[in-house]
């Protein structure tokens, strides 16, 4: 039985780091990275059953991140790899400070995942389904294999979880809200950051946010930056402070670092309180290397650090 399922699209990733960026660079470095897939090997080292799936392109790149996730101890029974449709790709650059991504993901093997393609079992089978906003942008089949997905984790009390992570490069903000409001009312947990919130509710007001968060079902779990995060259910709110880390390398994957600690404490039956704590320093440890998911850090190395804070503490 696993844990925890979750999908979504991975890409390769290549990075130049060259200070003059993509444009004049003369090699790039290869990696892969992806929101759910992230999820996934954070978990995976953190020593969970953890099955992740995905449509990829039967290809050089296809290949390569399939054999990453699966050496990370990820499941990757249910991947398919399409034989007409190429692998997606992104592409980072690092220039005067400013970091920028480009996709090249629009007609993906992913985009056309469909719920067809779902294995109901697979799902009923898991402890908790993750979901996130990323997939609903793809295409519309893959936004109603996230509902499809949703509907089967609910249909076998399978708890979800949901990160909206809002991309406004793949869609407008009024489509973001269409299909992502709805999704956040069927979840378990709500795992939005504060700045997605201001622009999904159209408000910069934190009560109103709170008040809108109140109403859900779902116990959310705000990352609100600046050393704090909430937990919101009902009209409780309550604050969870944390460390800013005083040396950040790359903050990419730093919220799906979170989610991985967050899931972690969840399904192993931690208080949402100590959940969050645990994500807060799965968080922190990712963003002190490059690359998306490379930082995540395993059960052993969390440990060690929650027994030095507690040492620095007394
Ligand atoms: O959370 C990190 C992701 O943003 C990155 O891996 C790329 O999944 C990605 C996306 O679609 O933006």
């Amino acid at each position: 039985k696993l844990d925890v399922v979750t999908f979504g699209e991975t890409m390769a990733l290549f990075s130049s780091t060259d200070t003059r960026g993509i444009e004049y660079a003369q090699t790039m470095m290869k990696s892969f990275g992806g929101a759910e897939s992230n999820v996934a090997i954070g978990l995976a080292r953190l020593g969970h059953l953890v099955g992740w799936f995905s449509r990829l392109g039967k290809d050089p790149l296809g290949r390569y991140i399939l054999k990453g996730i699966r050496g990370e101890g990820v499941d990757i029974s249910r991947v398919e790899l399409a034989d007409h449709e190429a692998t997606g790709v992104m592409m980072r650059e690092l220039v005067a400070g400013q970091s920028s991504v480009y996709y090249y993901r629009k007609h993906a093997a992913v985009s056309r995942l469909a719920p067809e393609h779902l294995d109901p079992a697979y799902i009923e089978n898991a402890a908790m389904l993750h979901i996130t906003g990323i997939t609903c942008a793809l295409s519309s089949s893959c936004a109603d294999a996230v509902e499809a997905a949703v509907r089967i984790a609910k249909a076998a009390e399978v708890k979800v979880s949901f990160d909206p992570n809002l991309r406004l490069k793949l869609w407008t903000i009024e489509e973001a809200r269409a299909r992502l409001l709805p999704l956040a009312d069927k979840v378990d947990y709500f795992l939005p950051g504060l700045d997605e919130l201001k622009l999904l509710y159209g408000t910069n007001d934190q009560q109103q946010i709170f008040n809108r968060l109140g109403q859900l079902s779902a116990v959310s779990v705000v990352k609100g930056g600046l050393g704090m995060n909430y937990i919101v259910q009902g009209t409780r709110v309550e604050e969870v402070p944390y460390q800013p880390v005083a040396h950040v390398v790359d903050t990419v994957g730093a919220g799906d670092a979170f989610c991985a600690g967050l899931l972690s404490g969840l399904v192993r039956g931690l208080s949402v309180q100590e959940a969050v704590q645990l994500a807060n320093v799965t968080g922190a440890m990712a963003v002190q290397a490059f690359g998306d998911w490379e930082a995540l850090p395993t059960r052993e190395q969390v440990e060690a650090k929650q027994s030095q804070a507690v040492h620095i503490e007394r």
